[in-house]
């Protein structure tokens, strides 16, 4: 039992061993790998990024770690068919030099070179607490506990490693297993990991349970780690294309000039004017069930689109959609009268960048807009949000979404303006 795990802590600090593999700087490191639940969608996965990418800032400010970035893959969005869409690294989405700004990063295959067999010392399964909040009152804490439900793990009889699903990789195992129910901030982990465990590798499972607490987008921390999740630039590269032959966007014109190095950018609110284009992310497929309620009709988010396009004298429209090209046809139908615009990837390009990578041109494409009309409290939406406080929208410009056909004025996406360190 790790009662109280916080006072009660070995204080012990680890220091690597000399025979320790080194990796980038020639200075050992230990390694942070983790999971996320694998029903989250890729947008709730970038937010699990952040928090524990801080914890690894954290954990950098005593002894070197290095965040081991979980390869992508079987997301439940991803439904195109005949791709193959596992074990993807990071590179395929995000640029890597601008996540190492931040803190240190590998991709798990490296990882596995760097220890040379396919080997992690120590997992973790985070999970709740089976009784719930002590005595309704929410407060940070952590213990082993015995594991909740079966947790998909088992224990070889043969060689005593465990084994499960580390990302599709077949012959990774664990050394030691062990359930631990946690109720904290993603940062509460610092100190369990510096004096409580010695190994060299550990792995967090179920990454989500850990909050961003007060690292949320209230904080500066928050937004340094937003701010170094790049995307990668034959993405960007790909959307600019695409703004600049149908939609008369480019940066200079539309002041959304970046430095390469995101380290250096300083935006205020009002320094971007954006393409000419109205971007509208409309969330569909299993959202219609998700929130029956807060997903307009197609001909009523037509209605909605078109008293924007009159307010701001536009006349192009970009959506960013998963809608099956059915709907996307009636919709364009509504909105007869204006430019409708979606990028629709050649099958090379769909090859290459995957589902995911298409709705990440749909999210670069739609920051870059004069306006952005979202989709209710879908993270797809909230990404791009983001994007554009980084690019120096008004927020007003930004934190809009549809309604749902039954509340004309439905509540608007809060305003969480950028932070600086
Ligand atoms: O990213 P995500 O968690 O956002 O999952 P939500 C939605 C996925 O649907 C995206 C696809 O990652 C894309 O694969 N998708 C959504 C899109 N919008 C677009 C778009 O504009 N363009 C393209 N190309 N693809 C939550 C899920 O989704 O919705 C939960 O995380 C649950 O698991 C809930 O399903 C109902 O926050 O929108």
């Amino acid at each position: 039992m790790l009662a109280k795990c916080h006072d009660a802590l070995d204080k012990r600090v680890f220091l690597p061993e000399g025979q320790s593999v080194a990796f980038g700087e020639a200075k050992p490191t230990r390694f942070l790998l983790y999971d996320v639940n694998p029903g989250e969608g890729f947008n709730l996965r970038r937010d699990v990024y952040m928090r524990i990418a801080n914890l690894v800032k954290f954990l950098n400010e005593e002894q070197s770690w290095t965040l081991v970035l979980p390869p992508w893959g079987n997301l439940y969005h991803w439904q195109t068919p005949g791709l193959k869409q596992t074990m993807l690294p990071w590179s395929t989405f995000f640029d890597i030099s601008a996540l190492n700004r931040h803190i240190p990063v590998i991709e798990f295959m490296d990882y596995l070179k760097v220890i040379g067999e396919p080997k992690i010392e120590q997992l973790y399964y985070l999970q709740p607490y089976e009784e719930g909040w002590k005595d309704g009152k929410w407060e940070e804490r952590m213990d082993f506990r015995p594991c909740i439900g079966n947790p998909p793990y088992y224990q070889d009889e043969v060689d005593s490693m465990w084994y499960g699903w580390f990302f599709g990789y077949e012959d990774v195992y664990a050394e030691a297993f062990q359930c631990v129910s946690i109720q904290a901030h993603a940062g509460y982990l610092k100190s369990f990991l510096l004096h409580n465990t010695t190994a060299r590798s550990v792995f967090l499972d179920h990454g989500e349970e850990v909050i961003h607490g007060p690292y949320s987008e209230f904080s500066p921390v928050f937004w340094t780690a937003r701010r170094s999740m790049v995307f990668a630039k034959h993405l960007k590269n790909l959307g600019d294309e695409f703004r600049e032959k149908y939609l008369d966007s480019i940066d200079e014109k539309d002041k959304t000039v970046m430095e390469d190095d995101w380290t250096s950018v300083r935006k205020q609110h009002g320094d971007a004017v954006g393409g000419p284009y109205i971007g509208v992310h409309l969330r569909r497929k299993d959202y219609l069930r998700a929130h029956p309620d807060h997903v307009p009709s197609l001909k009523n988010a037509a209605k909605q689109i078109k008293n924007k396009l009159k307010e701001f004298k536009l006349n192009t429209v970009y959506i960013g959609t998963d809608a099956p090209k059915k709907e996307y046809e009636e919709l364009k139908g509504y909105l007869s009268k204006y430019k409708v615009y979606r990028f629709e990837p050649t099958e090379e390009q769909l090859e290459k960048y995957k589902d995911g990578g298409v709705a990440i041109i749909d999210q670069w494409i739609n920051a870059h807009s004069r306006y952005f009309l979202g989709s209710y409290v879908s993270t797809v939406s909230l990404r791009t949000q983001e994007e554009r406080e980084i690019l120096g929208f008004k927020t007003e410009m930004t934190f809009n979404c549809l309604c749902g056909d039954a509340e004309p004025n439905c509540t608007q996406p809060a305003m969480w303006p950028i932070l600086y360190e």
